[in-house]
């Protein structure tokens, strides 16, 4: 493995370095940087890790110029946030400068004509959690703060806010940023000695990350996602999610969704002499080593013939807002429970925190009822893998009809085996948005499918078809955006709209 203080830089063929060029090219193979005097950085992207990033460069020190293509009028709320002494280019002006360290913030996709411009002017390339990471080691030592990395395709960020509600229920003081919100650098300054730092990391911020170590890691899982951003080239996706593991050396650890056969090339060339601990976890079997679940209990195992019990499936969520349920939530707890356990969270405590945990909203939350037909708002299902789960989850098993809300905005998603899937578990389907025709084309015919230009619309006719005693689910396979301003405004709606529904039915029966 590449010591982490001298691996390889996403630029191997860095540009010509110029005025500040010689303090860069120094800063570019260097994993801890204390004082950015002289350096020179060009931030792509005004969003929030960009904001985020140029304040804390030019807080220590280095020359900034950010650059966005979007117009300033459209950045107004962006440049407010921004420190005075960082330089601004807007509207599609320059790349950058040449020869300096370019942070590129995550939306700046691999192939486009940006990035293109990028490539050729950079000294370096990092993304916002690199830099970050490189900034907590020279401020704290060492290897920074604890650092918890949660990278994969489904359940990241349930995963993230389950990890680190277990971390705190063994009193650890934690932040939570990344891909869920906050952007690392924002943290920089502001965290406590002992704080511990939970990461949700897409693929977007991986691409351009190469020096950073977490202390424990986990890769979800691997499914269609994010195609158009990796051009069709899943290997390269596959790699991209387990750069989280890279860097990772003895004493760190790595969890690694041992049922996923797109991982298991990857679980191979980790097996093959990286000397820190990678253990799978499974929901099929319970490895020797790792954590697994026999259909009813959760488990730890640490050698053959030694394994400890966590909770059984059904006390999932138990004590907290709502029964957690569903094989990718099993999926989920067994990756918090193994990252918390290598931060040494005692087994007590990580029982108690698969109890009391509440899922965040939109993922198979219950909300609400109109006599006895159950409404479920699992909006954040934006891919087809993750409404799979979501069908699996609310599969009847007493002969009830599961009514199916689905469609959305176009991503060039493959909704062959979600078709077939959905014939075997739902009654019926309501399509909706733009990807209805998609959708309906890959759905068996002996599935009655029906179309609906609202999801207001939805909600009676969902009614009508779920029969006494069924379940709704809205679990939509696709992005929001065609119709709604995210997945969280799209379950926003539909639960706004079950209780308007239930109010009328109400008022006309009395
Ligand atoms: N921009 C350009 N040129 C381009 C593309 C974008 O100039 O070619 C500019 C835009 O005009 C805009 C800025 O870049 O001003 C946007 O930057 P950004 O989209 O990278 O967004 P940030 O606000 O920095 O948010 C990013 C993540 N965004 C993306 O990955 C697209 C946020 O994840 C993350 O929460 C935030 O950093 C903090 O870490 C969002 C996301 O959709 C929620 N993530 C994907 C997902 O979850 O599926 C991966």
């Amino acid at each position: 493995m590449t010591h982490p203080d001298s691996a390889p830089l996403f630029i191997e063929d860095a540009a010509e370095p110029d005025r500040a060029g010689l303090r860069n090219l120094q800063l570019a193979t260097q994993a801890q940087w204390q004082d950015l005097t002289g350096a020179s950085f060009t931030v792509v992207g005004l969003g929030k890790s960009g904001v985020a990033a140029a304040n804390a460069l030019v807080d220590r020190g280095a020359l900034v110029l950010v650059v966005d293509d979007a117009p300033e009028s459209k950045l107004t709320a962006q440049l407010s946030l921004l420190d005075r002494r960082v330089q601004v280019s807007c509207g599609g002006g320059p790349a950058g400068r040449r020869g300096d360290l370019f942070v590129v913030s995550p939306g700046i996709m691999p192939h486009s004509r940006r990035f293109a411009e990028v490539k050729a002017l950079a000294c370096a390339i990092l993304s916002e959690i690199e830099l970050f990471y490189r900034l907590d080691r020279a401020s704290v030592g060492g290897l920074g703060h604890p650092l918890v990395a949660i990278s994969g395709t489904d359940g990241k960020t349930t995963t993230t806010l389950w990890t680190a509600h277990l971390l705190r229920k063994a009193g650890m003081e934690v932040v939570i940023g990344g891909n869920i919100g906050d952007p690392l650098c924002g943290f920089l300054g502001h965290l406590s000695d002992n704080a511990v730092v939970v990461a949700e990391v897409s693929a977007f911020q991986l691409y351009t990350t190469s020096m950073m170590r977490p202390r424990a890691a986990v890769v979800t899982n691997i499914a269609l996602d994010h195609m158009d951003w990796f051009q069709n080239d899943l290997t390269a996706y596959v790699r991209t999610k387990c750069k989280v593991g890279d860097q990772m050396g003895p004493g760190d650890t790595l969890l690694i969704n041992g049922d996923d056969a797109e991982l298991i090339s990857d679980r191979q060339r980790l097996a093959d002499g990286v000397p820190h601990a990678w253990q799978p976890f499974s929901v099929v079997a319970v490895p020797d080593r790792g954590l697994g679940f026999d259909g009813e209990m959760l488990w730890w195992s640490l050698a053959a013939g030694s394994r400890v019990p966590l909770v059984r499936a059904d006390e999932l969520g138990c004590h907290g807002a709502f029964p957690i349920t569903g094989v990718h939530n099993v999926e989920n707890a067994l990756a918090a429970s193994g990252l918390a356990i290598a931060l040494g969270v005692p087994v007590d405590m990580v029982r108690q925190g698969l109890r009391d945990f509440s899922l965040p909203s939109h993922r198979i939350e219950p909300v609400g009822a109109i006599g006895d037909v159950r409404f479920i708002d699992d909006s954040k299902a934006t891919n087809p893998h993750a409404a799979i789960a979501g069908l699996r989850a609310l599969q009847p098993t007493d002969g009830g009809k599961l009514v199916w809300i689905a469609g959305g905005s176009e991503k060039d998603a493959d909704f062959g085996e979600l078709g077939d899937i959905a014939g075997q578990i739902a009654s019926s389907a309501i399509l909706i948005g733009q990807t209805a025709d998609r959708i309906a084309a890959c759905l068996p015919p002996s599935l009655p499918v029906h179309r609906a230009a609202t999801l207001q619309e939805c909600i009676p006719l969902a009614l009508q078809l779920a029969g006494p005693r069924g379940v709704v689910l809205l679990s939509p396979a696709c992005a929001s955006y065609d119709m709604f301003k995210s997945y969280a405004h799209r379950g926003d709606v539909f639960k706004d709209s079950v209780h308007a529904f239930a109010k009328v039915l109400a008022a006309k029966a009395r």
